[in-house]
């Protein structure tokens, strides 16, 4: 180890040497999806000075107002990712389509899912946003993949990590072996180790929800709000706290430090639509840290990472963090 510590790149050739079939790619891979996040976490720092704050004049695939660096940030992380051999196609939450490597470019072995800025209505009042990444296997003998390739459930997720631009930034990592966090030292340019095994608390007196949908809630969810709410004088016997960032990144972040519970349910509004977040580039990546960190992800009826995926923008409701919390919102979907 240098002085300055173990940086994300070392960290991660010597986790793939324990493989003695690997060739290389995962971090290779790995090396390029570092690279866009230091630039995204560049231009997310500077996006006032350099005039990238505000809405674009376009909406998503989702019929969302899209802003500036939601676009900027898309075409770094496909400009990174789609030249150096590792990918066999890409899918983005600004894209509707299957993004393709371009014809004059080796093709890989492994499919990536993203969310290049999750929050992004937080950028224009400076709270933290995030990049969101999931990496699967492309099916064996697949030259061009399409929709039905990605269709694989989170338990097939290779990696998956995120990185959060707040008041530092930070990437958080899992391959399948615990969670590690590297902190962007902005004077070398390296991510460095600083939150080895991440795990979350069993037990918290934290919730993060949206109360604005309460009265659009189902009522499991109603009712483990309301005896939260209740605090000492209710059946929990415990004052809870509240967050609610709007980000998930920042959320989740909050999670693996010092526990909590992070609800995005269904709700009668968003029925139709099967929830709010994204199952393949927030919900499934996102439920892999948590699981991995010792905490728990579902829908309340089902273990997120188990949702076989129909559709590449497919939401779904998400209650995720510490364990015996989760846990408890589940057996209120049973009751
Ligand atoms: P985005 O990908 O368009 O930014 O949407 C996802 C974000 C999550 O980070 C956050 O948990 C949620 O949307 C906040 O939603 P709301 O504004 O309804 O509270
Ligand atoms: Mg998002």
């Amino acid at each position: 180890m240098s002085e300055i510590g173990t940086s994300i790149i070392q960290f991660i050739v010597e986790e793939q040497r324990a493989h003695p079939n690997s060739t290389g790619s995962l971090t290779g891979l790995m090396s390029d999806i570092v690279s866009s996040c230091k630039k995204i976490a560049h231009l997310v720092n500077r996006s006032g000075i350099i005039g990238l704050g505000g809405a674009a004049e376009s909406e998503n695939v989702q019929g969302e107002v899209q802003k500036k660096l939601d676009i900027i940030t898309n075409d770094v992380m496909v400009e990174h990712l789609n030249w150096t051999g590792h990918l066999a196609a890409m899918a983005s939450e600004e894209i509707e389509e299957v993004i393709q490597i371009p014809e004059q470019y080796p093709k890989g072995k492994y499919l990536i899912t993203f969310d290049p800025l999750d929050g992004s209505s937080n950028i224009d009042v400076n709270i933290s946003v995030g990049t969101i990444f999931s990496i699967l296997r492309c099916p064996e003998g697949v030259d061009n993949p399409t929709v039905e390739d990605f269709m694989q459930k989170g338990t097939e997720q290779v990696c998956a990590g995120f990185c959060v631009y707040g008041p530092t930034t930070m990437l958080i990592l899992t391959t399948g072996n615990g969670v590690n966090g590297f902190t962007l030292d902005r004077d070398v340019g390296e991510f460095i180790l600083t939150h080895p095994k991440m795990t979350i608390p069993e037990d918290t007196a934290e919730f993060a929800i949206n109360m604005s949908n309460q009265r659009f809630w189902e009522q499991p969810v109603q009712r483990y709000i309301e005896e939260c709410v209740q605090g000492v004088e209710g059946s929990r016997d415990k004052d809870f706290n509240m967050r609610w960032n709007a980000s998930m990144v920042a959320e989740v972040y909050r999670i693996l430090t010092r526990g909590g519970i992070f609800m995005y349910p269904i709700d009668s509004k968003i029925a139709k639509q099967g929830g709010k977040l994204r199952l393949m580039y927030e919900a499934n990546p996102m439920s892999f840290i948590v699981e991995q960190a010792g905490g728990l992800s579902s829908t309340g009826h089902q273990r997120i990472m188990e949702v076989q995926p129909t559709g590449v923008h497919q939401r779904v409701p998400v209650i995720l963090g510490s364990k015996n919390e989760v846990e408890r919102v589940v057996s209120y979907h049973k009751s």
